[in-house]
């Protein structure tokens, strides 16, 4: 699995998830499964494409893998925004770019919070 850390203009985009009923109303980085023949860095593109209506690039990857459940481990990439702006197409009904001094003012899934804690403090360093 990879997860897309958008970042613009020093906010990262908080994407909250309609479905399964489980994980309805947290928030994640948005992405989903690396398909057969892609790379992450191919899945993440289509992924925020399919998603959020928009052309992005990644950009780097943020050290680390978090199990998901058994056999899926998320991997996570900065992204930059090429053009669009994000809107949630499917599998998220609302979008939020955050602060880094907002990352606590939405509920993030367990397994994504590493990577968003890291890409705040990068955006807090430029
Ligand atoms: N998941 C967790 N964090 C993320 C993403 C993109 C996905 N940043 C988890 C939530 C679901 C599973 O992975 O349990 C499948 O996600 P998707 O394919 O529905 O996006
Ligand atoms: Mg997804």
């Amino acid at each position: 699995m990879v997860g897309a850390a958008v970042c613009d203009r020093g906010r990262l985009l908080a994407a909250r998830r309609s479905a399964p009923p489980a994980l309805a109303g947290r928030w994640e980085l948005p992405g989903g499964k690396v398909e057969d023949g892609e790379t992450p860095e191919q899945a993440l593109v289509r992924e925020l494409r399919e998603e959020l209506g928009v052309e992005a690039v990644a950009q780097d990857r943020i050290p680390g893998e978090w199990v998901l459940r058994p056999g899926f481990v998320l991997q996570v990439w900065t992204a930059r925004l090429l053009s669009g702006r994000p809107r949630p197409l499917q599998d998220h009904d609302e979008l939020r770019w955050l602060l880094p001094c907002e990352e606590q003012q939405v509920d993030w899934l367990d397994q994504d919070r590493p990577a968003v804690a890291e890409a705040m403090r990068r955006l807090s360093a430029v």
